[in-house]
């Protein structure tokens, strides 16, 4: 048994067998799933979970008095209670259910933004983050005058942190920043930087995507004022996402959207809207997407997140290492604390080229841009190859990816 083996466990084997998926071929090939990063695969709790919804409870949440609508409001409810101990925060009043990162950003740049901030204030992010985390950003800058400032990263893909510090001016008036690049994987010592923010009374917004799944998230202790991340990629449903935010700042912030179920009394003179938190959560929500992240919660403490995120170091840290053995790899983000994920080009096939020869060998990566263009323009690329490693990876699928790409050298020879 290697090293790498022993570290890992036999848990781990357990784990994946939890997740049917995983359990087919593709292309002839026992499929290896190395593409968490964009979307995580679900476990049979989480599946069953959201499938007794539909066979047994479904109706529309807070608005029926029969007893179905008190079920599914009970259960969506409920996920939300479980989120809110999840992350720790101090109250179920601060955990705003979305469609994801992306409508959890927008609300936040929409509502909490665009009306405190005009010509003369900044809004200060980094060169690492996804587009989810610039875009909604530029928009309210266009709206309001408002100046767009960008923290540089250097050359392992890690912030540059003296520049960072140097740019927390008084006229930030907020500053948004991912926990783990989605392209490279590097780890923010978000909790530092919070820290620094709050002496200048700077808010900071944290972009948690590809940081929940992967490590225990406390945002009392973090002291962050949002916090930012979607369902999918914690073994949840897709088009759910959730949105952390201080108790004060929320109440003081206009509704985001408006419609059913965020009010309290409307008439043609005028509104009142809704109490915490559904004053954010217009409509109809996906209840039966979060009844599923409410399971993969679940999921996620029978295991612990402290041994989800050894597991997945030892992961990480094998697949970089064989990796780095093959000829021809170049890596990209090559910082000294990362997690899940590694970007990587090889000799000079295209990266496209790459995921459709390993996808022919049953391995599934990722490849091009990943919705991180200003990383790929950081290190003047296109795009990479990208793999991603979760709970119910193990060796092997590391094995599985160094040998496709062996292959695809050959083919390329
Ligand atoms: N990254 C990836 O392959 P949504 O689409 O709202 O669930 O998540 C957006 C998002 C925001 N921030 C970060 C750091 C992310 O990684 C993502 C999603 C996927 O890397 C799909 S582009």
């Amino acid at each position: 048994m290697t090293q790498a083996q022993a570290q890992l466990g036999a848990s781990a084997e357990d784990w994946r067998k939890d997740f049917p998926i995983l359990d087919q071929s593709v292309s002839g090939h026992a499929l290896v799933y190395l593409d968490s990063a964009a979307s995580a695969q679900q476990p049979q709790s989480v599946i069953d979970a959201v499938a007794r919804y539909h066979q047994e409870d479904h109706a529309n949440v807070h608005r029926g008095v029969h007893t179905l609508s008190h079920r599914a409001t009970e259960a969506y409810e409920g996920a939300r209670d479980k989120i809110r101990g999840f992350i720790n925060a101090s109250s179920r009043t601060e955990i705003v259910l979305t469609s994801g990162t992306t409508e959890s950003i927008n609300l936040v740049a929409q509502s909490f933004c665009r009306p405190r901030v005009g010509p003369g204030d900044k809004v200060l992010i980094t060169h690492l983050e996804h587009h989810a985390n610039i875009v909604p950003w530029q928009l309210v800058c266009e709206q309001t005058g408002a100046e767009l400032v960008v923290a540089p990263i250097d050359d392992d893909g890690q912030l540059e942190l003296e520049a960072l510090r140097a740019l927390l001016t008084d006229d930030v008036f907020i500053l948004a920043m991912g926990h783990v690049s989605n392209a490279l994987g590097t780890v923010n010592p978000v909790k530092e930087i919070i820290a620094e923010a709050r002496q200048r009374d700077i808010p900071v917004l944290i972009d948690g995507a590809q940081g929940v799944p992967h490590m225990p998230i406390d945002v009392q202790d973090l002291d962050c004022d949002f916090y930012a991340f979607s369902g999918h990629k914690m073994f949840g449903p897709t088009g759910t996402g959730v949105l952390y935010a201080r108790e004060s700042l929320l109440d003081a912030m206009p509704p985001y959207q408006g419609g059913g179920d965020m009010i309290l009394e409307v008439s043609f003179d005028g509104t009142i809207y809704n109490e915490l938190p559904y004053k954010f959560e217009a409509g109809t929500p996906n209840i039966s997407g979060v009844i599923g992240v409410g399971a993969a919660v679940d999921y996620l403490q029978s295991i612990g997140m402290e041994r989800v995120a050894a597991s997945e170091q030892v992961l990480h840290d094998y697949m970089v290492e064989s990796l780095s053995e093959i000829d021809g790899m170049r890596l990209i983000g090559t910082a000294g604390n990362k997690t899940s994920v590694q970007s990587f080009l090889l000799d000079d096939i295209h990266s496209h080229d790459l995921g459709t020869i390993l996808d022919h060998q049953g391995v599934a990566i990722r490849t091009g841009h990943h919705c991180a263009m200003p990383v790929m323009t950081r290190f003047g690329i296109s795009g990479t190859a990208r793999a991603s490693v979760a709970l119910y990876n193990n060796l092997d699928d590391v094995d599985r990816l160094v040998e496709a790409l062996r292959k695809a050298q050959q083919i390329f020879a």
